[in-house]
């Protein structure tokens, strides 16, 4: 199977979760809004997500996988994981599984928006107060619940503290808390410019 992933260019974002696990996974596939030339670019995305098919994801990340469109970070995952044997095949874990991306993303967002509280529209030095204040509060609350749920989970793993998922090495899940981790390292939201047109938020004057 070629795939097809759709993502901006220029920053690593949710898109990364979907390129480490076509990686890990040894997939081949097509970076499209990379690469340029006829079919590609950014303008090849912006023509699905401005409805140019049947069942137009809302945002990026999106997956072509032969006649299927797919959209939604942690659904993509839940699509890939199985296919390459990345993830348990049983309900049970595949849930499992599910679960902890979904939590993953719920993290995700609410480290971008301690950068953004008042709107993903505006740059962070425009609302610097705000996101003072909201940061303060994630780095208080939030951010130790969330990574005390993930030390719980791992530390029941049975892999000494290295896979969510226990015994399965390398899951694409292992690759969800790479991202936040990154994130929360000064990535993705710090003031970062995203200069591709039409990411939302990019501002032009
Ligand atoms: N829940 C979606 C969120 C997708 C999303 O927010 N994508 C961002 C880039 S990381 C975007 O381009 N959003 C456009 C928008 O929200 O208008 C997912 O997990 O894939």
């Amino acid at each position: 199977m070629n795939y097809e992933l759709y993502y901006w260019p220029s920053v690593q974002g949710r898109g990364e979760f979907v390129r480490l696990t076509l990686e890990e996974g040894g997939a081949q596939y097509r970076d499209v809004a990379r690469e340029s030339g006829k079919g590609a670019g950014i303008e090849a995305m912006m023509r699905v997500l401005n409805g140019a098919v049947d069942r137009p994801p809302f945002a990026p990340p999106f997956l072509k996988a032969g006649r299927l469109l797919i959209g939604q970070t942690a659904n993509i995952l839940q699509f890939l994981g199985p296919r390459h044997a990345l993830a348990p095949k049983a309900l049970a874990g595949r849930l499992w599984t599910h679960q902890l991306q979904l939590t993953i993303v719920d993290f995700l967002v609410e480290i971008h928006d301690s950068h953004h509280p008042v709107a993903g529209s505006l740059y962070y030095e425009d609302q610097r107060t705000e996101a003072r204040r909201r940061a303060a509060d994630f780095v208080k609350n939030r951010m130790p619940k969330f990574l005390g749920y993930f030390e719980a989970v791992l530390a029941q793993s049975g892999s000494g503290m290295r896979y969510l998922l226990g015994a399965l090495d390398g899951t694409s899940r292992e690759h969800g808390l790479i991202r936040p981790r990154r994130d929360l390292d000064g990535g993705a939201g710090v003031g970062v410019r995203r200069d591709d047109p039409g990411f939302p938020g990019t501002r032009r004057d």
